[in-house]
């Protein structure tokens, strides 16, 4: 099945999101695997302030971000890719929990719209309307159980944690399968166990014997005693 490779961002701070143009993902870009748009959401405001938000209905601290800014921004991204099934995912600390488990699923969509909320997060007649009246698969996600000043750093670890499961655009592939979060069918995690490179000794510290054996089977006993030991004792 082919991949995601049309990303749409919506945002106030388009300039939150220019380390896209970076390593890993900024070569994706450049060799036509994915390609990515940033769009300012004052962009589609009418009033000569740019309003985008407005006091809640029924009260309350904090600001709501209205509608329809957002419903115009969206309409315009979808015909950026025309045809394709659209994936909204709108970017709050009361969505679900984006795992790595997330990250493989999203790659399965063709088109995703990140949409960037601010203050106390979008009007939800937003998520309503495109889930109910224009069929996008619509998602709430939250990347951890903080709250930070809006949805433009959280795009950036979902859309790293997805761009580099597209084939193609990690050089070395095998990594992939061997690295710090591999998926266990049983439990959920097993984190990665300790790397060692060179020198063999280190400000009095040395790499254990046994990576130094040549002995590959007793190599991945002990990684993976090493990488169980490691998983329970990590605070959760
Ligand atoms: Cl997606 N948004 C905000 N504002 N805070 C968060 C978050 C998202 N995920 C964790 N904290």
């Amino acid at each position: 099945m082919s991949s995601v490779n049309r990303f749409d961002v919506i945002t106030i701070f388009p300039d939150y999101l220019a380390p896209l143009s970076l390593s890993l993902i900024g070569k994706a870009q450049a060799s036509g695997l994915i390609s990515i748009g940033i769009h300012d959401l004052r962009d589609q405001t009418t009033d000569v302030h740019g309003s985008v938000d407005d006091t809640p209905y029924g009260g309350g601290a904090g600001m709501v971000m209205s509608p329809e800014p957002w419903g115009k921004a969206i309409d315009q991204v979808a015909e950026l890719a025309p045809g394709e099934i659209h994936e909204l995912i709108v970017l709050t600390p009361a969505g679900e929990k984006f795992t790595q488990e997330l990250a493989q699923e999203l790659t399965n969509s063709k088109h995703l719209i990140f949409a960037c909320g601010r203050y106390e997060g979008i009007d939800v007649r937003v998520s309503d309307f495109y889930s109910k009246a224009k069929n996008f698969k619509v998602r709430e996600v939250s990347i951890g159980d903080y709250v930070l000043g809006g949805g433009e750093v959280a795009t950036l670890v979902i859309m790293e944690a997805i761009i580099r499961l597209i084939p193609g655009v990690i050089g070395n592939p095998a990594s992939l399968d061997e690295e710090s979060h591999t998926l266990t069918s049983e439990s959920g995690v097993l984190v990665e166990y300790p790397n060692y490179t060179k020198p063999k000794e280190w400000r009095g510290l040395n790499v254990p014997d046994i990576l130094l054996s040549g002995n590959h089977g007793e190599i991945a006993k002990w990684r993976l005693e090493q990488a169980q030991i490691r998983t329970k004792n990590r605070p959760s």
